[in-house]
């Protein structure tokens, strides 16, 4: 089943329907990836676009930080803790119309590993990679200078499980759920925007909640 799955993503999300009615009640209803309710997580549904993913933890977890930098660097969980740490609750929105409200995220401010590393003259984007070895996001240099980017190492007043893509993920709290890879492994600094796994299929790379992918909601207060 989860070959069969995985197939189905590999070939693109809008064959995924068919292979979701194959798989019956293991997958949801959702184009983007191979799904399931995590029990106990609030409403959360597991996401992977690989049918299995290492786990990485204290000893074997790095984050490198390279590209356009003057001091590329890498960081263990340790380092990542001893910097300053933000606190965001925020809905959580994926593009498929699921919805967790109020959740609390923590870590470090991206913007603050980008002046740690020193962005040269000419950076455009920052690239995200993972250690699932499929995923990848990307973000302008001024989305991923924004105060609400974080990489999460807590995510609902806890460390973040294996299935929610820890140790450490990306949160990018004003976008679709799809921004925020999971397992984050790598940081890479570069001249222009590359789209993520999910965009080369058509999602947008702004992915801003409610002003992207078709949706144009009213402006809120
Ligand atoms: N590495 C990786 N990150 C990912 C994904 C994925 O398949 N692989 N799916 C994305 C999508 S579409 C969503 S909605 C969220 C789901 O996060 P969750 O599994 O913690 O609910 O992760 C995002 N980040
Ligand atoms: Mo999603």
């Amino acid at each position: 089943m989860i070959g069969l799955g995985a197939a189905g993503v590999a070939a693109g999300p809008y064959l995924q329907r068919g292979v979701d009615a194959a798989l019956g009640s293991v997958a949801g209803k959702d184009p983007t990836g191979l799904t399931g309710l995590l029990p106990g997580a609030g409403g959360f549904r597991y996401y992977s676009v690989t049918a299995s993913v290492p786990h990485r933890g204290e000893t074997d977890y790095r984050l490198t930080v390279d590209g356009l930098v003057e001091h590329p660097g890498s960081y263990r969980l340790a380092d990542l803790r001893a910097l300053p740490q933000e606190r965001l609750v925020r809905d959580v929105q994926c593009v498929t119309g699921w919805r967790v409200p109020g959740t609390p995220f923590e870590g470090v401010r991206l913007s603050r590993l980008l002046d740690a590393a020193g962005v040269r003259p000419g950076a455009r984007a920052v690239r995200f990679t993972c250690f699932d070895g499929a995923y990848s996001e990307s973000l302008t240099m001024e989305q991923a200078r924004r105060s609400d980017v974080l990489v999460a190492l807590r995510m609902q007043d806890a460390g973040i499980s294996h299935a929610h893509g820890g140790p450490v993920r990306l949160y990018v709290a004003p976008m679709y759920f799809y921004k925020s890879a999971k397992w984050l492994s790598g940081i890479t600094v570069t001249d222009k925007v590359e789209p993520g796994y999910w965009e080369r299929y058509g999602y947008d790379v702004d992915a801003w909640v409610g002003r992207s992918n078709g949706r144009d909601d009213a402006p809120t207060a």
